[in-house]
């Protein structure tokens, strides 16, 4: 295996631990992860490879083919220093530091093996397929490995959705749950608090096609920054909430709109979207929602801890965010029903509605994503939609697999002729794969 023999060039010995972690794809729910709804990707078959092997230090030596054999080093501490903004070693420095926060008391750090690893693998980068997340989560497994330590994959789970944030995004935990759960043959109805993660079988006769728009999603640039943005819009919209509820008698504090779903308050979808018509205006600006909280530091805090200035000028989307939230949650409800059914073309309209919500209520699409989703429409495609986070990055497909070729070259043909758009990679044909695991 290369990366086997890369390891082996590099570090001249035999790793004695090989880590397959996959990305992922998200078919619907966008955004409603970190809200407390649920989500419905699959792990694909592209992965990130760890070759590895425990040394007798307390040590981790990186290597990364996918930048030209850089290798970094660093010690195993409880607060690893970050190494500078965007650098890939600090979605390894996340899944190491996730495990050591989750498994070691003070002293306990003394009893860990160090380790050296090399990585490679062929997960597109920045095209929404979740490369860092499988990262972090391979360098958490590499150091688990190392030490012959085993965990549940749900409880790593919920470990590396929060070891990411040390990269300075604040989402949710879709990405890794899909990465450690996956399952071949299987999309994953996904819910949150507490992590869930259900199997719906995939109908064999169609293919889940991945297009790159081409538009780097980078999350360490524009798009941090408006991840960041949406992620506060939400958390002001929560505080709106509680106000507007406990001012009409109902004094019930969520911590996230998903608990409203479930017992003691067990809201229907419907009721959340009655509410949130009623309570929530679509925008507002900082002066609005602090006058309406009675509470600057409580909204104040929301920014800071998103990394969000507190501009006057800033208007606050809440209301329109939390419609698609509640929408697309409702949508990947119905959608685990008609997969069952194999009511593939319902399925897909879900898939439809879904882009539109994202497009005009979330606002995370863009031209060349909206344009990706029309043409593959109209090129053979049954569903198609904007995956992950947005601002850039794929869209996901849904192709009868007698469409493929056909499918294929229309793309092609259309919007891939364009020279200033991507070929390498842009098109790829995936299924539904095993989670990360040692081979
Ligand atoms: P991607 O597309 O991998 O950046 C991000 C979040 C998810 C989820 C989606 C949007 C991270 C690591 N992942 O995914 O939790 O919120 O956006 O649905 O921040």
């Amino acid at each position: 295996m290369e990366t086997e023999r890369s390891f082996q060039e590099s570090f001249q010995k035999t790793p004695t631990f090989i880590i397959r972690a996959p990305g992922r794809v998200n078919l619907l729910g966008e955004h409603t992860d970190y809200n407390g709804l649920p989500v419905l990707p699959m792990a694909i078959d592209r992965c990130i490879v760890i070759a590895g092997c425990a040394r007798d230090d307390q040590t981790i030596q990186a290597i990364s083919s996918h930048h030209q054999n850089e290798s970094i080093t660093f010690d195993l501490r409880h607060s690893i220093p970050k190494h500078t903004q965007g650098h890939w070693v600090n979605y390894v420095k996340a899944g190491i530091q996730g495990v050591i926060s989750n498994i070691c008391k003070d002293d306990q750090i003394n009893d860990l093996s160090g380790c050296d690893i090399f990585l490679s693998g062929d997960i597109p980068p920045a095209s929404g397929l979740s490369s860092s997340s499988a990262l972090v989560v391979a360098s958490a497994l590499a150091l688990l490995h190392a030490n012959q330590i085993t965990y549940d994959p749900h409880v790593l789970a919920e470990w590396m959705a929060e070891a990411e944030w040390f990269v300075g995004t604040r989402g949710g935990g879709m990405d890794q749950a899909a990465c450690l759960l996956g399952r071949a043959d299987h999309l994953l109805k996904i819910d949150f608090f507490p992590l869930k993660a259900n199997p719906v079988p995939w109908h064999p006769d169609y293919s889940v096609v991945i297009c790159d728009s081409g538009v780097q999603a980078k999350k360490t640039e524009g798009a941090l920054q408006a991840y960041n943005l949406r992620s506060a819009e939400c958390q002001l919209a929560k505080l709106l909430l509680n106000n507007y509820l406990d001012k009409s008698g109902k004094p019930i504090s969520i911590n996230r709109l998903g608990d409203l779903l479930h017992p003691p308050h067990s809201y229907t979808y419907d009721d959340l979207n009655q509410l949130i018509q009623h309570a929530l205006q679509d925008s507002y600006d900082l002066e609005e929602i602090i006058s309406i909280l009675a509470n600057e530091k409580a909204a104040l805090d929301i920014l800071n801890d998103c990394s969000i200035p507190a501009d006057a000028n800033q208007q606050f989307h809440c209301g329109k965010r939390y419609r698609h939230i509640v929408t697309d949650g409702q949508r990947v409800e119905q959608s685990q029903d008609l997969l069952l059914n194999q009511d593939m073309h319902s399925f897909a309209k879900c898939m439809r509605l879904g882009h539109q919500s994202a497009r005009d209520d979330f606002e995370i699409s863009c031209p060349e994503l909206d344009q990706l989703v029309e043409l593959a429409l109209q090129n053979g495609a049954i569903g198609a939609r904007l995956t992950g986070a947005g601002f850039g990055g794929s869209t996901v497909n849904i192709v009868h697999k007698k469409q493929i070729e056909s499918f294929t070259e229309k793309m092609q043909s259309t919007y891939y002729q364009d020279q200033s758009k991507p070929t390498k990679n842009s098109i790829l044909i995936t299924k539904p794969s095993n989670g990360a695991e040692s081979v």
